[in-house]
């Protein structure tokens, strides 16, 4: 189980050895297929409809080398507004403000066609919150534990534990298992029956090309019936668990990497502060690393659609910053990154712009990201699509599985080399900054792909603002407030 599952990594030490021979030629470096590791980050496309979604995995997500995507849950859900009522299943049916069955099913085949592999957001630990009898979106009537021909009341956990069945503490296991996470019924998970149904669906999925699940709510179940879950679906199947790791907790994501991934919310908790204190330093890369699940387990973001609506201190919002933390996370060694792409807003609780019918309109973001700084409020943020992240995506193939090497500080400035292949450099500081960094790529101009993009196979030469010198073993940039640059072996001039 684990990353790259379907797509071994091709990196080996060999195209080291190879790119050192390089370094005698005066020419810029010549670049083979075999140089470039297998795409392995995927991107959170948040309350993006099914035909947007296939239509950004051929425009970017594929060119771009995204190995995947995960979207926004696919059942049938509550007929509200609230980007959240995609969390609150009535059915296993396919139909969905983001799309129907078979737009679901497109997606899947063209994303699969551009290289990019889907895995579906599963909602399995409850049905509705609603204490209301309400018809989903797609036309099935429900009530509160009442989902007909899909789960009764038998099939809940009634936990008797708080006054209304709630979790309030999430120092009891028991509570935050059996019973209610914000109101919303609570399936017995550890039921056959229940199981069973779960899996008929996620089958279902499978039965359409997704790849795998992030499982919603992971830590609201016991971590052996997810287990018996994924134990009846096929091997390969890529798991990832939503286990948000919480201090004093008895339930730690460890528990869940038994059968798959987890999201390890512990990298973001401690990249952002030190890309807003400006106090960038190196990681402690033992493995695991103090506080993370080991390496082969991890899931990294900089921020999610709960994060960013809560715990986040840098978002969207933030503009280059922001795109300072994703390369950073996307230029280091642990884990897999994935990239957050959703909507501007000031209401939490506001949902993707829709049509008169609530169905979320197809917006796709014609190769390029917005500008940050000046959104408003349903604009999409398309940070997928931008120039930044295109060019790390290239730089982290190239650094492939080189060592992550101590890094170089000078005041608010920070960097470090992957080694042999490629440096990257930041200034989260509020002035302009030079910085050196020890490197062994050959000496050359070379150019930032932070700046351009990818630059293999790029057709246009480089702007005088992204020439970075590489001589006697330095690496010499400078740096203006809040910038951020990046070469690699492949990006020389
Ligand atoms: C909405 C309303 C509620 C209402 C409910 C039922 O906001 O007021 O009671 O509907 O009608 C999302 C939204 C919720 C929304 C829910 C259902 O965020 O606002 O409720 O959908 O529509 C815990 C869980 C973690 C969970 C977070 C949000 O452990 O799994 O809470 N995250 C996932 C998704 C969410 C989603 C759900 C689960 C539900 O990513 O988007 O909710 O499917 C500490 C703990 C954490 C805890 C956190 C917040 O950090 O360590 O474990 O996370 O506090 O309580
Ligand atoms: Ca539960």
């Amino acid at each position: 189980m684990g990353r790259g599952i379907r797509r071994p990594s091709s990196l080996i030490a060999t195209v080291v050895a190879g790119a050192l021979a390089l370094t005698a030629c005066s020419a810029p470096a010549a670049r083979e297929a075999e140089d470039l590791a297998a795409p392995d980050v995927g991107v959170q496309l948040f309350q993006l409809p099914w035909t947007a979604i296939a239509e950004e995995c051929e425009e970017t997500l594929g060119p771009h080398g995204f190995a995947w995507v995960l979207t926004s849950p696919p059942q049938e859900h509550i007929d509200r507004d609230e980007w959240w009522a995609s969390y609150q299943p009535v059915s296993y049916e396919l139909e969905t403000r983001l799309g129907t069955r078979d737009e679901f099913a497109d997606m899947v085949q063209r994303c699969a066609d551009a290289g990019v592999e889907v895995i579906a957001d599963a909602v399995i630990n409850h049905m509705t919150g609603q204490d209301g009898a309400g018809t989903g979106f797609a036309g099935t009537p429900y009530e509160h534990y009442e989902y007909p021909g899909l789960f009764g009341s038998d099939d809940f956990h009634h936990c008797g534990l708080t006054p209304n069945d709630d979790i309030s503490d999430y120092k009891s296991r028991e509570q935050v298992q059996t019973c209610e996470l914000v109101n919303l019924a609570d399936l017995d998970t550890s039921s056959e029956t229940v199981r069973t149904a779960i899996v008929g669906y996620l089958e279902d999925l499978l039965s359409l090309g997704v790849a795998g699940f992030r499982i919603d709510a992971a830590k609201h179940m016991a971590a052996e019936d997810v287990a018996a879950i994924v134990d009846a679906l096929p091997e390969g199947t890529r798991i990832i668990s939503e286990v948000i790791r919480g201090g004093g907790e008895p339930i730690q994501p460890e528990e869940y990497t038994g059968f798959g991934e987890v999201f390890e919310f512990t990298y973001a908790r401690d990249l952002i502060p030190q890309v807003l204190s400006a106090t960038l330093n190196d990681p402690d890369t033992s493995d695991p690393r103090p506080g993370h699940v080991p390496d082969e387990s991890a899931v990294v973001f900089i921020d999610n659609h709960d994060t960013e609506r809560g715990e986040a201190d840098l978002t969207y919002r933030d503009g280059d910053l922001y795109l300072m933390a994703n390369a950073l996370m996307l230029a280091d060694d642990y884990g897999t990154p994935v990239v957050y792409s959703g909507y501007a807003f000031s209401d939490r609780d506001a949902g993707a712009e829709a049509d008169a019918d609530g169905r979320v309109i197809a917006e796709t973001c014609g190769g390029a990201a917005s500008d940050l700084e000046s959104l408003s409020d349903g604009d999409r943020t398309c940070v997928h699509a931008s120039t930044a992240i295109a060019g790390m995506l290239e730089w982290r193939r190239v650094a492939g599985s080189a060592k992550r090497l101590p890094g170089a500080d000078d005041g608010d400035a920070y960097g470090f080399e992957r080694e042999g292949r490629a440096v990257i450099a930041a200034n989260p500081g509020g002035e302009a900054q030079k910085l050196a960094v020890p490197t062994s790529l050959p000496d050359g101009a070379y150019c930032d792909v932070v700046l351009t993009g990818p630059r293999i196979d790029a057709e246009s030469g480089c702007p005088d603002a992204g020439r970075i010198t590489v001589s006697g073993g330095v690496a010499s940039f400078t740096l203006g407030a809040g910038q951020t640059a990046a070469i690699h072996l492949f990006s020389r001039v």
